[in-house]
């Protein structure tokens, strides 16, 4: 990756190289941090992040699960991932704040141990290449399943999710492919290493319903607002694997992701084999909405 100058760690800006932990942080055992991720995207007039407050209001909710209290609000965190975004001189960054669980006891119990928020900034293009985004990527229905709420919340960004993640990740990269799509216990489609899913079938966008297990995706909201504006019709249903082999179009969506296509899944091609028209469509008005050319969504733009 490439460094930047600063860190925002808690409540302060450090030189990128001492925004250290000790090793005894508890995050680092047992995966007690929660964290989220923001886009700063050019917009012709001046540098804006897209949705920050609702990722920061997420950032808020994943803790409230886990029970940890962050000691910034909203607000705070708000201002301080635009302070983070100018002091690096940035026009365009991937943003990536968390929340930890320090240094303190060593026992599960997170007790009276600090909880440490930092906000790291840096340049991050496409996530599965921008080659991904035109032609779209190869996925892999993995054999791991996704986290099913009755052992761990999967709606809560918690670190502690993505060693799942990891694995389905690491599993499809193994086989050849570029990303993994993940099945939940009940053996329907959730979402991906970390995006989420829809599938267009005779012109209706599927996306699987929240009891499918999936995070609430700021991009998934984004895309259901895009559809419903273009009078796309849309659902909330569980999508079997046959019918995820048998849709005309396969998308995944987050931050890091964007809008990536699926042109292949399992060595069965998906509709055209490449981006599909519809696919394109929402792509091509996602990326009009975060570059600010839309104007019905600007409130959605928090300008640096
Ligand atoms: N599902 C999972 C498991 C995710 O990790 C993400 C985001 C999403 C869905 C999509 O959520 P949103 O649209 O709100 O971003 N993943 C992070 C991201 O920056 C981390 C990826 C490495 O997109």
């Amino acid at each position: 990756m490439e460094k930047a100058e600063k860190i925002w760690l808690n409540g302060k800006m450090v030189a990128w190289d001492d925004a250290n932990v000790h090793v005894l942080t508890h995050a680092l055992h047992y995966g007690t941090s929660v964290f989220e991720s923001a886009r700063c995207y050019e917009t012709g007039k001046g540098s804006a992040i897209f949705r920050l407050r609702d990722h920061m209001q997420r950032l808020h909710d994943s803790a409230k699960i886990y029970m940890m209290r962050i000691p910034y609000s909203v607000d705070d965190l708000c201002a301080a991932t635009r302070e983070i975004v100018k002091i690096n001189k940035f026009t365009e960054c991937y943003i990536r704040p968390i929340a930890f669980i320090g240094y303190g006891e060593m026992g599960l119990n997170p007790g009276k141990n600090p909880v440490h928020v930092s906000i790291a900034a840096w340049k991050w293009g496409a996530y599965l290449g921008d080659d991904g985004l035109k032609r779209g990527i190869r996925c892999k229905v993995s054999s791991w399943r996704r986290i099913d709420s009755a052992m761990m919340p999967p709606a809560a960004k918690a670190g502690a999710n993505y060693a799942n993640s990891v694995l389905a990740k690491l599993e499809a990269l193994n086989c050849g492919y570029d990303e993994a799509l993940m099945l939940n216990a009940r053996g329907t489609l959730c979402e991906g290493s970390g995006e989420n899913l829809f599938i267009i079938k005779d012109g209706i966008l599927i996306t699987p319903p929240p009891a499918a297990g999936a995070l609430f995706g700021i991009t998934m909201n984004t895309v259901i607002a895009i559809a419903k504006d273009m009078g796309i019709p849309f659902m909330r249903e569980e999508i079997t694997r046959e019918e995820l082999f048998l849709a005309d179009e396969v998308f995944l969506t987050g931050t890091a992701a964007e809008i990536t296509p699926i042109r292949e899944i399992d060595g069965r091609p998906v509709g055209n084999n490449g981006r599909g028209p519809i696919t394109e469509k929402i792509q091509a008005k996602y990326f009009d909405i975060v570059k600010g050319k839309d104007e019905k969504y600007k409130r959605w733009l928090e300008f640096v």
